[in-house]
């Protein structure tokens, strides 16, 4: 198509040329800018973990080329074609000193895909790769893809475990879907290899899998959540924990339940396994999300449990309550109300960067140490359940601090 076609609108090629660069440009600096912006420590305390004013990652960190077709012919007005709504959601690797997310990036049809995203210190400068992760369409039902959790596993590869979600065909409700574990596995985040996804012989459907970074009983090991419906967990009692043979056809015969919900606690709804769990010193160490339902809708939080270092099936640690909730801001996009991870980074100094999306809108880091969550995961007292035992556990920490500050003032 010529251009003279806009002369009615800019008057000459040229013109729509210079409207089209200038456009680009603004929107490319914006990019850069945004990019170049340090993320500094909120002014948050709790002991346990820093919180960062800005978030790591968000839409406006989608390429420009991703979002706009720069031809002056197809595009005159530098009009967004393929807009970005979201990016959430995303699993983290350290490679070769690097932070990598794996994140979902929700166009805005609707539909997700992952992207990686590096950064030198997993605080700022997230930048998207140019191409998104390309996976092998093994799988012709397959509508959406999601939450992707990256596993670095012993025996060598990358293992990229994800919700694939199909259209429940049996069901008259427009909206009713199966939700199943996806794997995929790459040496370089680059080139994926697509798998047989997860099968559990005893729930039909399964979405929070996350492949278990060591051999358990020389066995590749998954956290599942074994669900009755899409939404519902029905009677799937929990974060559940199974063992396979054989992981390009992975099947698992039996779930034992590992992190069960409990009325009235933070996973009284549903719960989830989070972040693939990172070896600390006295146990495995899990970032979960637990659900509850509320007059609002649901509310998501995440909580941490410790496992056996030998079987990480066998809870150690369990402290009361939530870990981190959406706070100011967070608390408000498409998704209110939520706070979710699917990834986490341990450094070999021990520093922790934990990876959450709020409101399934964007990603944002906290930053703590192997040290602290141990000393959290021990250390937190358990949760007695009822109110009555709850005030008797507070009047016990206010009358031992009421001594040691009256010891103090003498
Ligand atoms: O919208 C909140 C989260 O809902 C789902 O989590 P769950 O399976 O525990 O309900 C997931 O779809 C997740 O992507 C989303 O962030």
């Amino acid at each position: 198509m010529p251009l003279s076609q806009w002369a009615h609108v800019y008057g000459s090629d040229q013109e729509v040329r210079a409207v089209i660069h200038k456009q680009y440009s603004v929107e490319q600096q914006k990019l850069e800018k945004l990019i170049a912006r340090k993320n500094r420590k909120a002014d948050f305390y709790n002991g346990i973990y820093d919180r960062y004013e800005d978030p790591v990652l968000t839409r406006d960190h989608a390429p420009v080329c991703w979002r706009y077709d720069f031809n002056e012919e197809t595009n005159p007005y530098f009009m967004e074609r393929l807009g970005i709504n979201a990016v959430m959601n995303s699993g983290a690797i350290l490679l070769d000193g690097k932070f990598y997310l794996a994140a979902r990036v929700e166009g805005n049809d609707r539909k997700s895909f992952f992207a990686v995203a590096e950064s030198d210190n997993g605080i700022d400068g997230f930048r998207f790769w140019d191409y998104p992760v390309v996976l092998p369409d093994t799988c012709p039902e397959e509508t959406n893809v999601y939450d992707m959790r990256l596993t670095k596993h012993e025996d060598g590869w990358i293992y990229g475990v994800f919700c694939s979600e199909s259209k429940d065909t049996d069901s008259a409700d427009l909206s009713a879907a199966v939700a199943q574990a996806g794997i995929v596995r790459t040496k370089d985040l680059k080139t994926w290899e697509r798998l047989d996804n997860l099968k559990t012989l005893r729930s039909p459907q399964q979405r929070n899998v996350v492949l278990h970074p060591e051999f358990v009983d020389g066995k590749y090991a998954f956290y599942t959540r074994p669900m009755d419906g899409f939404i519902e967990t029905g009677s799937g009692g929990g974060i559940g924990f199974g063992l396979c043979e054989d992981i390009t056809h992975a099947v698992i015969d039996e779930e034992k339940i590992i992190s069960r919900r409990i009325y009235h606690t933070l996973t009284e709804s549903k719960n989830g396994a989070g972040a693939v769990p990172i070896k600390g010193n006295k146990c495995w160490i899990h970032i979960a999300h637990g659900v509850r339902n509320t007059a609002a809708g649901l509310r998501y939080v995440l909580y941490v449990f410790g496992t056996d270092l030998h079987d990480p099936s066998k809870v150690v640690a369990e402290p009361s309550g939530v870990f981190l909730v959406p706070l100011g801001k967070e608390r408000v996009g498409d998704v209110s109300n939520v706070v979710f991870t699917n990834g986490a980074i341990a450094g070999e100094n021990g520093d922790v960067y934990i990876y959450y999306a709020s409101c399934d809108t964007r990603m944002h880091v906290a930053t703590t140490t192997v040290d602290k969550l141990e000393d959290y995961l021990f250390h937190t007292p358990k949760d007695p359940l009822r109110s009555p035992d709850c005030v008797r556990q507070r009047c016990g920490l206010i009358e031992e601090n009421l001594k040691l500050l009256e010891k103090e003032n003498r």
